[in-house]
């Protein structure tokens, strides 16, 4: 069964994020999710060392919410933080969080920790660093898969990255780290910019068993249906290629930031019927 999400903000994240959702406390967000009908949220958090996890972990249980994911967006846009930064004290700090992330899924028994651009920037030589990044990323996968845990890499769009920015090339880095617990995040938004068709990127990554999770943002990063995507194709991709996982809605807050999950959750829940796929 894929099931819906959205992406919010823990209160710990210095900046209000670009494109996480629902206003108000925490709570009062978790309550706005489980009203519309999500199933789950994609907790976005750039140090849980700050957080109260039992009172998170409960308040979500009390809503009957899953999570699909904790996110690691914040960390570059909010907190400075990336994977590859060139002051190697950030740098260390930045696998320190990734590490606090890891062991804050497996707490909230998510299966799946995002990396898209908190893994940073090439520094110098692109395959040098893309060397690094696999080393980091089989480093950090070691210590999620006991804990239950996977990590999705997501292509992000060349205006956003300029490391792994299609599906095909992350795929490709994916097979060369060759950890289980590896995979990708694809994401329509960097779809729309970075490939030529809406469903082969999706159709590739799920042959591989590497497609670990998805987020939904039309072309123009608001809701899906709001813009130019065909969410109909790419549904009856993931259906018909036995996807099991979340698609989470990660996008602009427009027309405002409760009205982007509505009518999120109005276009593609119906969507995922006509698909027969929930
Ligand atoms: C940024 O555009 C994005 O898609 C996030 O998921 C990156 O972490
Ligand atoms: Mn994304």
């Amino acid at each position: 069964m894929i099931r819906l999400a959205l992406a919010i903000q823990t209160p710990e994240v210095p900046r209000i994020l670009p494109v996480a959702l629902l206003q108000g406390s925490f709570a009062e967000k978790i309550q706005k999710a489980a009203a519309l009908g999500y199933d789950g949220v994609e907790i976005v958090s750039t140090n849980p060392a700050e957080l109260d996890r039992d009172a998170v972990s409960s308040q979500l249980r009390a809503l009957g919410l899953g999570v699909s994911a904790v996110a690691s967006g914040g960390m570059a846009f909010a907190a400075g933080l990336t994977l590859l930064h060139p002051d190697p004290q950030v740098a260390s700090l930045a696998y320190q969080r990734l590490l606090a992330l890891i062991d804050f899924a497996c707490f909230l028994e998510a299966e799946v920790v995002t990396i898209g651009t908190f893994r940073g920037r090439a520094v110098g030589d692109k395959g040098a660093s893309l060397r690094k990044l696999a080393e980091i990323l089989s480093a950090a996968c070691e210590y999620a898969a006991p804990r239950g845990v996977r990590l999705a890499l997501e292509p992000l769009n060349r205006f956003e990255g300029d490391l792994l920015n299609t599906v095909a090339e992350t795929l490709e880095f994916v097979n060369q780290v060759g950890h289980r617990s590896l995979g990708l995040l694809i994401d329509s938004f960097h779809v729309n910019i970075e490939e030529s068709s809406w469903t082969q990127p999706y159709r590739m990554a799920l042959e591989a068993g590497r497609l670990f999770y998805a987020h939904l943002g039309d072309n123009n990063r608001r809701p899906p249906g709001e813009g130019l995507i065909d969410f109909k194709a790419i549904l009856t991709t993931l259906c018909e290629g036995g996807y099991q996982g979340w698609l989470s809605a990660e996008l602009l807050p427009l027309p405002d930031p409760d009205q982007a999950a509505r009518l999120t959750i109005e276009y593609i829940r119906p969507l995922l019927r006509a698909v027969s796929c929930d």
